[in-house]
């Protein structure tokens, strides 16, 4: 019962951070495969309504958001641990670049080149996710070369720290640094037509992305998504009642709280009860008919908080 379950769609370059993730760990997991947009009827009931990917189960408790999910791996299976000696909790300011300026610079290049030739559902899905309720792809196409011009430049950064004689960006073993700047750079070969021309610019990071790919994504079983859902329902959450006695929001066990992501992206709040709260992780409870109650969590960074 508290086997790892993974819900995710394969083309995900998030989902691949977090399969890589699995990867360094060497660990097994339990494989379901959701829509790329909604409705996912078999996932909602056990986010309360939150539609990104991925998310992790582990019994009755919810991970939503890749920080978050990666976060509880290290907390679970410290050993082969995500963190370089004497880097620690650090790594976690680089996904704040990452999984921001870098993955936006990437999802225009992907979406704006690939946009005429998408199912316009997807485009408008994605268009008003990523770039919020004013996206004009025509406009980000017209300023590619400058797009181009700044991811080019913090690549650079990368290209150049991987070619001062690590095998990894933090050293000769891969960590959670990896797996936080290489999923963009799998997003940009595997869906940008001039994504292999773009990248033979950078010979250190081409040399290291083998590396990284030999790693794998430990070992994975497809499991049906209704299993899931039974799983859940089988099983109490673990996840501790606990709030930070010095949480600034006042925060307290009980309390019915929203939770959303702090970006302009359109998406419908989380509500639920609120069962854990540290510096990085807020956990609500929240019951549906088809999983009983379960207790989602988010991570802190990103993502706002509202007391109902
Ligand atoms: N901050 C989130 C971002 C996740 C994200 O944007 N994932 C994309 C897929 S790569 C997504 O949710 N797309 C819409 C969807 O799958 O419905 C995380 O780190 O997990």
């Amino acid at each position: 019962m508290s086997d790892i379950i993974f819900h995710h769609y394969p083309p995900s370059p998030v989902a691949e951070k977090v399969r890589v993730g699995l990867g360094i760990k060497q660990l097994s997991w339990h494989s379901v495969i959701i829509p790329r947009i909604p409705p996912k009827p078999l996932l909602m009931p056990l986010t309360g309504g939150f539609r990104r990917t991925p998310v992790m189960q582990i019994g009755a408790d919810i991970y939503c958001d890749s920080q978050c999910i990666l976060r509880e791996l290290q907390k679970r299976y410290p050993q082969t641990s995500f963190y370089a000696q004497g880097s620690g909790e650090m790594s976690w300011a680089l996904s704040r670049w990452s999984d921001t300026t870098l993955f936006a610079l990437c999802a225009k290049v992907i979406l704006a080149v690939a946009e005429p030739d998408m199912p316009a559902e997807f485009v408008k899905d994605r268009g008003r996710l990523y770039f919020g309720p004013d996206y004009d792809f025509a406009k980000i196409r017209e300023e590619l070369p400058q797009i181009i011009a700044q991811l080019r430049a913090q690549l650079g950064w990368v290209d150049e720290q991987l070619s001062s004689g690590g095998k990894f960006l933090q050293g000769e073993s891969a960590t959670l640094a990896d797996a936080l700047i290489y999923y963009l750079i799998w997003f940009l070969r595997g869906r940008w037509p001039q994504g292999a021309e773009f990248l033979a610019q950078f010979p250190a990071i081409v040399a290291w992305e083998q590396r990284v790919q030999e790693i794998g994504h430990g070992s994975s079983i497809e499991m049906d998504a209704q299993e899931a859902l039974n799983i859940a329902k089988a099983v109490e959450p673990i996840t501790p009642e606990y709030v930070d006695p010095n949480d600034p929001l006042k925060l307290a066990v009980g309390m019915t709280i929203s939770i959303v992501p702090d970006e302009d992206s359109g998406e419908q709040p989380v509500t639920g009860t609120l069962r854990f709260a540290d510096r990085d992780t807020i956990g609500l409870l929240y019951k549906h008919d088809q999983v009983g109650e379960v207790c989602i969590n988010f991570p802190r960074v990103g993502y706002r908080i509202t007391i109902n």
